[in-house]
């Protein structure tokens, strides 16, 4: 039987606050705040746990090398692992921190994810995302690339690619700008694109970075064998990015049949219906829309309502995964009530506390990556990363031997903090059983 399985990512241990993501307001919000490595990791989990209590399959990635001393050193900064930190950090704090940047618990910025339902080939594929849009993200793919292909090694069951180029052209910020829609996970679907940029069209009037590209989009839906039967290719409205919806998750869900969404995220949501309801062959979509009447595209960015995680419980009914920000904004609590009363298949709310990763523009859907496979699947995935009750412990302990509780930019150059995260690291890749998983572990001087 098909499931759904939501791949976190575990927050580093550099987990900071340097404002480095222009167009999302959070992060810029809170640039030079104090972090809490610690508490995030910990809030992590403890989403990780409540999904696994609710009987939802549940694994994680693991955090990448970070501060990155190989893409300083290709900067040039000479020397052992240490002098180079100095050397980068005395130059450029600003440097350091973008090759310190935790960004990759993001996830649901990892990759795209077709799965064997929908490609051509019978495989679940995967196009770790290039990320160019953002200094400190575009070091992610090369990392996300091994990590990936560890974890779903076996080439009769997933095809793990190689990211696309690092040009404007092809921007690619990976499944948070990707929807499916389909009678159950293990069916044939439809899969929607949604871009902000088309980088060969004519200039649009975008205030903020439309990160994810039309180009890109259709690049990987080539790469993972979709055709024009099973792909939609939709922008997101000028009026969501400016407003702060870098990302289409931050304003748009979907789970099987049901595409959850703000009035305001595309410019004709009816249209971009009227094409989804034309290639859903065997099932009828639900379109549950918010108007902006009721709920404010405002209290929707900081509220983070849209970047629920929506997911079909074992008993075949839907519930929101919610940050509690969404309980305390009047609008967006009264829409998730009228939801729930509502004849759909929502029927279940949880907020969940995940406020140092929301400082920084990431909820619970930016932190999954979902990954949709059968029975013969599930057995082939890595099994060191999935999560049981006890692995949670264990990483809850890990991260309480680990982590600071406060750390902000002047940190980041600090020697110490560079050997604290590689034995973090080190014995991360020991309860996830990925050795040798990280640079330092092969090279470091
Ligand atoms: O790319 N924030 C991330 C948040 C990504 C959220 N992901 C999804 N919506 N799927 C970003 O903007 C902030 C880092 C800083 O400012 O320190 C940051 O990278």
């Amino acid at each position: 039987m098909s499931v759904e399985m939501n791949f976190d990512g575990l927050v580093g241990p550099s987990h900071n606050y340097a404002g480095l993501s222009h167009g999302n307001i959070a992060s810029s919000n809170h640039k030079g705040k104090a972090a809490n490595p610690r508490a995030a990791a910990l809030q992590g989990l403890a989403k990780m746990r409540r999904l696994l209590d609710l009987g939802l399959p549940q694994a994680v990635l693991p955090p990448q090398e970070r501060p990155l001393i190989p893409g300083l050193c290709a900067l040039g900064f000479g020397g052992s692992d240490v002098q180079v930190l100095e050397s980068a950090f005395s130059h450029s704090p600003a440097l350091v921190a973008n090759y310190s940047s935790a960004s990759c618990m993001w996830t649901a910025n990892a990759a795209t994810v077709t799965p064997s339902a929908d490609s051509a080939d019978g495989r679940v594929h995967f196009t770790p995302a290039n990320l160019t849009a953002m200094p400190h993200r575009a070091l992610e793919d090369g990392q996300t690339q091994r990590i990936l292909s560890m974890i779903f090694a076996d080439a009769e069951h997933f095809a793990v690619h190689t990211p696309l180029a690092h040009t404007p052209l092809l921007g690619d910020e990976g499944a948070a700008n990707h929807n499916r829609l389909c009678a159950s996970h293990g069916q044939a679907g439809v899969e929607i694109f949604v871009y902000g940029r088309d980088a060969l069209g004519p200039k649009t009037d975008l205030k903020f970075p439309g990160r994810q590209t039309l180009q890109a989009s259709e690049a990987v839906a080539r790469l993972h064998g979709l055709n024009e039967d099973n792909s939609v290719f939709y922008p997101q409205s000028a009026t969501a990015i400016n407003a702060g919806a870098f990302h289409n998750d931050v304003v748009c869900v979907s789970n099987e049949t049901v595409l959850f969404f703000h009035e305001s995220a595309f410019d004709n949501p009816s249209a971009l219906e009227a094409e989804v309801i034309a290639k859903a062959k065997d099932f009828t979509p639900q379109f549950i829309m918010a108007p902006a009447k009721d709920v404010p595209l405002g209290d929707v960015i900081s509220s983070y309502l849209f970047n629920s995680q929506l997911v079909t419980l074992p008993g075949g009914d839907m519930a929101l995964i919610l940050p509690t920000q969404v309980e305390e904004t009047a609008s967006t609590r009264a829409f998730v009530d009228q939801t729930l009363a509502g004849d759909n298949p929502i029927t279940q709310a949880y907020y969940l506390d995940l406020r140092q990763s929301m400082a920084n523009g990431g909820g619970p859907a930016c932190l999954r990556l979902r990954v949709a496979m059968n029975a013969a699947q599930q057995s082939a995935v890595h099994s060191g990363v999935v999560m049981t009750q006890d692995k949670i412990s264990v990483s809850e302990n890990w991260v309480k031997t680990h982590y600071r509780d406060r750390l902000i930019i002047d940190d980041l150059g600090d020697v110490k903090f560079l050997q604290q995260s590689r034995d973090a690291l080190d014995a991360l890749t020991q309860i996830l059983d990925l050795p040798n998983l990280y640079d330092f572990q092969r090279t470091s001087t």
